[in-house]
């Protein structure tokens, strides 16, 4: 640490981090859309979020992901700068458009290409690589053809997978189905506020229900098809829902946040049905989800690991009953990060404890944890971001703490390589262990990825 530098790990936080096993995996993760640019390169075709970032107004600062952080044509070398950072693991995902433009048909050798020869960079380097085949970038014509909500793209989505999985089964070993469908079907199809930006509770229920059935028809075809020792698993974006106070308004909106939240996606993964309380709700609102003969059993196929991306936690009011229900998240009054996003370590541990004991025997790994923050960079594009270092370390001490008291976790990719198109705030939030200057498209790694690297040294070797 440099001497103008703050210490930003408590002693308390460092002993629980340095009481991870030295066999943890440590991993930086992306997603395609977020860095890759080259939009229209090699046959790509445009996907829903190139539709939705020309719809005025839905993008801060009317941002796209068109050149983005342009990692397409820089690849080689932000490989070498995740092997600087000392990490085992490498979380991407694939671009849909890019392997099948238009979601149909056979496979586009020269968008395939390109994640052919990531993988072989990273495994050069001594990179793992953790794929990811949906991280929402739908192409436009399924969207066009109805999109999640419409049960025939769960069939499309296995097709596609398919396509992947035969021409990188020899190399990738670790395969995530879907990354936070509570985002597609929920900010997608319900707030309007991700793409394809619809506002419908009907169609939300349905694109739940079918990016599921999706996950589980693409995981059975890919298991069959696996060599031996190949995982496969889902990432959902989980946090806590307590009641505001102990009123019984409040304990039912808390419930209510936590069944639509994260008991609709775990329960019926894992336990191979939709929660009843949640589909009482949806009914209460005149929402049926389309539930068909055989679908639970093909997204209840077995798991070998659960991704969970974890950002903050909530507390709930409500108020009313039936379609008049209105619930509201009210702020615990903790510090916030640049989202509004309040900064809740424990909360983290709480949602790992919880999630170990209801739902016994999965392994978990932390596929995504970081912040957003103002950095300033000095001349050289150094960030001093003690505040996103910060964050860090209680994080990784807190998933340290869940495994103290019996959470399997096994791994913690950061949440994220690069600063990156952040969806609709477009690229005014930075969530990067390593700077992005847009102009020139330099990288400088933050003072955050430094010590990211050197507490992974020392978990390493101790
Ligand atoms: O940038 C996103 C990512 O794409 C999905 N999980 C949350 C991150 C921060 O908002």
């Amino acid at each position: 640490m440099e001497a103008t530098e703050t210490a930003v790990t408590t002693s308390a936080d460092s002993e629980l981090i340095t009481s991870l096993p030295s066999s943890f995996r440590w991993g930086v993760a992306t997603a395609s859309y977020q860095i890759e640019g080259a939009v229209t390169e090699d046959g790509r075709s445009p996907s829903i979020w190139d539709t939705f970032s020309r719809v005025p107004g839905a993008i801060d600062n009317g941002d796209n992901g068109d050149v983005a952080c342009d990692h397409y044509h820089r690849m080689p070398a932000d490989v070498e700068l995740i092997r600087q950072l000392d990490v085992d693991t490498y979380r991407f995902s694939v671009a849909w458009p890019r392997i099948q433009p238009h979601g149909r048909g056979p496979v586009n050798e020269a968008g395939m290409a390109f994640y052919d020869r990531l993988v072989d960079e990273l495994l050069a380097k001594g990179i793992d690589p953790w794929l990811t085949l949906y991280h929402w970038d739908l192409p436009q014509e399924l969207e066009d053809a109805g999109g999640w909500p419409e049960r025939d793209t769960a069939f499309r989505f296995a097709d596609y997978s398919m396509l992947v999985f035969d021409r990188l089964k020899d190399r990738v070993r670790h395969w995530t189905t879907l990354n936070e469908p509570w985002c597609s079907a929920m900010h997608g199809y319900v707030h309007g506020i991700m793409a394809p930006g619809r506002r419908d509770l009907g169609a939300g229920a349905a694109a739940v229900h079918h990016l599921l059935l999706g996950h589980g028809l693409a995981m059975q075809r890919m298991r069959e098809a696996a060599p031996e020792g190949t995982d496969f698993g889902i990432t959902l974006n989980m946090g806590t829902a307590d009641p505001e106070t102990d009123s019984d308004a409040d304990r039912d909106a808390a419930r209510r946040a936590d069944g639509m939240g994260v008991r609709i996606y775990t329960d019926t993964l894992i336990n191979g049905h939709y929660p009843e309380d949640v589909v009482e709700d949806l009914a209460a609102q005149g929402v049926r989800i389309p539930v068909q003969d055989g679908d639970l059993a093909t997204i209840s196929s077995p798991l070998d690991f659960l991704g969970v991306n974890y950002y903050f936690g909530q507390q709930y009011s409500g108020a009313g009953e039936g379609p008049d229900v209105e619930d509201k998240a009210v702020p615990f009054g903790r510090p916030v990060t640049a989202m509004g996003w309040e900064i809740l370590p424990e909360k983290f541990t709480e949602l790992l404890v919880r999630l170990s004991k209801d739902y016994p025997g999965l392994p978990m790994y932390i596929t995504e944890n970081g912040s957003a923050f103002e950095d300033v960079p000095d001349e050289s594009g150094y960030v001093n971001d003690s505040d996103r270092t910060g964050y860090l370390s209680s994080h990784i001490a807190a998933v340290a703490a869940a495994r103290q008291a019996g959470a399997d976790v096994r791994g913690y990719f950061a949440w994220s390589l690069l600063d990156n198109f952040e969806w609709a705030y477009g690229y005014a939030k930075r969530f990067g262990l390593i700077r992005v200057d847009y102009e020139t498209q330099e990288r400088t790694i933050k003072r955050s990825g430094l010590w990211y690297r050197d507490t992974i040294r020392q978990v390493r070797n101790s």
